[in-house]
C-alpha cells in the first residue's frame, strides 16, 4: 500500500473536500506508487486562504527575530533528515541522489540565511529636510502569499520563497507541483515541528487550473510567487493584474555556455556535461546551447560526444548512475519531439537522440543524453526551451558573434564563458543579456545567498535568493516623526 497524503489547512491534516485523489509514481519505475494525494479544488483553496488570512493578524506581530528562530529549527531538522528527504525526492522526481542531496542542502542554506535575516531586515533612516523631524523607512509584512512551485527543485525552490515570506511576517498557501507533492509535504511537516503556528503555513495539493489559478484569482491573496514555464507565467501575470497582486515570476531559460579558443577545454568539458545533463537537463539554468569558437569546435565537440555517450543512465537511487529519467511521459515526449524538430531543421544527432533502452531502463522515462551538432542560431532547437537532456552545439568565429548568438533568444537567465583572457571575460560580463553570468563555470549552480533570476521573458524583474528576495516579500512603509511641536510644511517652510 502506498502512503496516503493530505492537505494541511489551518493546523490540521485534511482530505480534499471532494474526496478525490491522484497518484504520484516513480519516474524511474512507473510501477511504483510513491503516494496518493488529495486532488483539491477551489473549496479547499478558499479554506486555506481564509486560514492564512486569519493567522496573518497574529503572525505579523511576532517579532521577526522570533520568526527567524523557528527557521533556524527548520534548518536543523532539514539537516537531520537530509538523507531521508533526498531519497524521497529521487523516488518521486528521478534526479540522482548526489543532486537531491544538493537540493535539500540549498534549502538548509536558505533556512539559516532567512533565520539570521530575522535579526536584520534592515530599513533606512534618512535625514529630514526640516528641523526636529525624523524620517525612516521600515519593512512591513504584506499578507497572504501563494507559493506555486515546480518539480525540478522540489525542496530548494519552495524554501527560496516560503522562508523569506515567513520571516517577513506573511502567511502562506503552498501549491507544489503535482509531480513532487511528497517532498513538499516533508517540508511542511518540518515547518510544523519547528513551531510554525496553525494557519501560517497551509499546503493544498492538486492541479494548476484547479488550485494554482484559483489562488491567482483569489481577492484575499496578496502575493504570488511562481516558478515554472513562461507560458504559465504570462497567464498568471494577466490574471493577477485584475486584483493588482504583487507577482514574482521565475520562468524559462535557454542558457548558453561559450567556449573560446583559449579556454581550458578539460574544464569546459566538465562544465558542459554537468550543465547540460545534470538533473537530466531539467533546470531553468540548464546548459541548452554550447557555443564554440571555430578553432576548437571539432576537437571540443568530439570530447563532448565521447563523454556524453558514456554517462551512466539509470535509477537515481543507485549511486553509480549519473543521469536519471525525465520526470514524466509528457516531458520525455517533448524532448523527443525537439530532437525530431532539430533533425528536420538540419541539425546532426551526434550522441543519443532516442528513448533509452537496456537493463533497468524499461519502466522509466529515460532518454539518452543527446548532442545536436551544426545547429545554427535561428533553429528552434537554438531558441526554445527544451527542458531535457539535449545540447545544441553552435560554431562561431569570435567572442562578439558568440555573445550576439547567446543573446538571440527571448530568455535571459544564466550564461557562461570559458576563457583564459580577462578582457574577454569582462566583455562577456558586460554584454551577455542574462541575470547570471559564470566565468569558467557552468550555467548551473547558483548559491542560495546570491540574487537569482533573469531578464527578458525569464521573469518580471524580481530576484529570489540572497538579500533581494526580501524586497519582494515586504512592503516599505515610510515614517515621518515630527517632534518640533508645530506644523512644518515640507517644500514650503524650508524654502
Ligand atoms: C532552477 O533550475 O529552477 O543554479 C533552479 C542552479 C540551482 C537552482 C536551479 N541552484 O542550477
Amino acid at each position: 500500500m502506498s502512503k496516503k497524503y493530505q492537505n494541511y489547512i489551518n493546523g490540521k491534516w485534511v482530505d480534499a473536500k471532494s474526496g478525490k485523489t491522484f497518484e504520484n509514481r516513480n519516474p524511474a519505475n512507473w510501477d511504483e506508487v510513491v503516494g496518493t494525494f488529495p486532488l483539491s479544488n477551489k473549496d479547499d483553496v478558499n479554506e486555506a486562504v481564509k486560514a492564512a488570512r486569519t493567522a496573518f493578524e497574529e503572525w505579523r506581530l511576532v517579532p521577526a527575530p522570533k520568526r527567524g528562530d523557528i527557521l533556524r529549527k527548520v534548518g536543523d531538522l532539514m539537516t537531520e533528515r537530509k538523507e531521508q528527504i533526498a531519497r524521497l525526492m529521487t523516488q518521486e522526481m528521478g534526479k540522482v541522489l548526489l543532486e537531491t542531496r544538493g537540493d535539500v542542502q540549498e534549502g538548509i542554506d536558505t533556512a539559516y540565511y532567512a533565520s539570521s535575516e530575522g535579526r536584520r531586515l534592515f530599513g533606512h533612516t534618512v535625514p529630514s529636510e526640516l528641523p526636529n523631524k525624523f524620517n525612516m523607512a521600515v519593512r512591513m509584512p504584506i499578507g497572504v502569499a501563494a507559493i506555486i512551485t515546480p518539480w525540478n527543485f522540489p525542496m530548494a525552490i519552495p524554501t527560496w520563497k516560503i522562508f523569506p515570506a515567513l520571516v517577513c511576517g506573511n502567511t502562506i498557501v503552498f501549491k507544489p507541483a503535482s509531480d513532487t507533492p511528497a517532498t513538499a509535504t516533508a517540508l511542511v511537516e518540518i515547518l510544523i515541528e519547528a513551531g510554525v503556528p496553525p494557519g501560517v503555513v497551509n499546503i493544498v495539493h492538486g492541479g494548476g487550473s484547479e488550485v494554482g489559478m484559483v489562488l491567482v484569482e483569489h481577492p484575499d491573496v496578496d502575493l504570488i510567487s511562481f516558478t515554472g514555464s513562461t507560458g504559465v507565467g504570462k497567464k498568471i501575470s494577466e490574471v493577477a493584474s485584475k486584483t493588482l497582486k504583487r507577482v514574482s515570476l521565475e520562468l524559462g531559460g535557454k542558457n548558453a555556455q561559450i567556449v573560446m579558443d583559449d579556454a581550458r577545454l578539460d574544464l569546459a568539458l566538465e562544465g558542459v556535461l554537468w550543465g547540460a545533463f545534470g538533473t537530466t537537463g531539467q533546470r531553468c539554468t540548464a546548459t541548452s546551447r554550447l557555443i564554440v569558437h571555430e578553432k576548437v569546435y571539432d576537437k571540443f565537440l568530439s570530447m563532448v560526444v565521447d563523454k556524453a555517450q558514456k554517462l551512466h543512465l539509470g535509477d537515481g537511487l543507485d549511486e553509480k548512475n549519473e543521469v536519471g529519467p525525465c520526470v514524466n511521459e509528457n516531458q520525455r515526449k517533448t524532448v523527443d519531439s525537439y530532437v525530431q524538430i532539430g533533425k528536420g531543421e538540419g541539425a546532426k544527432v551526434v550522441a543519443g537522440g532516442k528513448v533509452a533502452s537496456g537493463n533497468g531502463l524499461s519502466k522509466g522515462w529515460f532518454y539518452e543524453p543527446t548532442v545536436l551538432a551544426d545547429v545554427t542560431e535561428n533553429m528552434r532547437v537554438a531558441k526554445e526551451e527544451i527542458f531535457g537532456p539535449v545540447l545544441s552545439v553552435i560554431k562561431v568565429r569570435s567572442l562578439d558573434e558568440a555573445i550576439r548568438i547567446a543573446n538571440n533568444t527571448t530568455y535571459g537567465l544564466s550564461s557562461s564563458v570559458y576563457t583564459q583572457d580577462i578582457n574577454n571575460a569582462y566583455h562577456a560580463i558586460r554584454d551577455l543579456k542574462a541575470g547570471i553570468t559564470y566565468i569558467n563555470a557552468p550555467t548551473i549552480g547558483a548559491e542560495a545567498h546570491m540574487p537569482f533570476g533573469g531578464v527578458k521573458e525569464t521573469g518580471n524583474g524580481h530576484r529570489e535568493g540572497g538579500w533581494t528576495v526580501y524586497d519582494f516579500f515586504s512592503e516599505w512603509k515610510t515614517v515621518y516623526v515630527d517632534y518640533s511641536g508645530k506644523l512644518q510644511r515640507a517644500q514650503i517652510d524650508n524654502a
